[in-house]
């Protein structure tokens, strides 16, 4: 069988810097470190958005608790309870509407998106997850969104964390790519219905964020 790379490495520069830029399959490319230099700026911002809607367990429709923490922010957000998955415009805890998506949030998913090809992302909802060491996130699709014609952008910010890339089929057999602090990641085309999940977090330190690992999904829910 031919010794084909499964992905490519390309060198870029945008006004966001020189970045890297590895494609990682037909519609997915990790943008190297694309959210460092902001990194101090989403990190204040995202402070506002979890003293508004602070980050909570939620549990999936069969009665798990979920040990990765959210919250959100955007015209909707992501919930999982009882009932099942959806988006929905207020917060189930405080009832009030989610908080405003920040400017440096949205501004830093446009251009990465735009960076990978995709020019008319319009995310009305940032789902923000938290990783304390051991937690995990299972292979899942993301498929509550109503137009997966459009594509998820993903930062990582703190400690590193190993990302599962699987298939269409939760079976397929996943590659493993290490997400860094400052990683972005954009999903889309034929690869947005791809399984894909975070092994559990191994103990580390990370000089702003302590023992955790944030993780910021830009997504069209609605
Ligand atoms: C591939 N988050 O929030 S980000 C999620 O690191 C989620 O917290 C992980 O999976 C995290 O749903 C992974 C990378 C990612 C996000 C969305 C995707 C990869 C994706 C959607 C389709 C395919
Ligand atoms: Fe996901």
């Amino acid at each position: 069988m031919a010794n084909k790379p499964d992905s490519a490495t390309l060198d870029l520069f945008s006004s966001f810097g020189e970045l890297q830029q590895t494609q990682l399959s037909q519609g997915a490319f990790l943008l190297h470190g694309l959210a460092c230099a902001n990194a101090p700026q989403l990190l204040a911002d995202l402070q506002l958005v979890v003293a508004q809607a602070p980050l909570r367990h939620m549990h999936t429709p069969g009665g798990l608790r979920m040990s990765v923490a959210m919250t959100n922010c955007g015209a909707c957000g992501w919930v999982s309870d009882r009932h099942g998955y959806r988006y929905t415009a207020h917060d189930p805890v405080t009832d009030k509407p989610w908080p405003l998506m920040p400017a440096s949030f949205l501004a830093l998913a446009v251009h990465a998106a735009s960076s990978a090809a995709y020019s008319d992302f319009r995310p009305d909802a940032c789902l923000i997850n938290r990783y304390e060491i051991g937690t995990r996130l299972s292979l899942h699709q993301d498929k509550d969104e109503r137009d997966f014609s459009q594509p998820i952008v993903s930062v990582s910010l703190g400690i590193a964390a190993t990302f599962l890339y699987g298939g269409m089929q939760r079976n397929d057999r996943s590659r493993r790519v290490r997400l860094q602090h400052g990683d972005v990641l954009v999903w889309g085309g034929e690869d947005r219905l791809r399984y894909h999940g975070i092994l559990p977090l191994a103990e580390d330190y990370h000089p702003t964020l302590g023992a955790q690992r944030i993780n910021l999904t830009f997504r069209q829910g609605l």
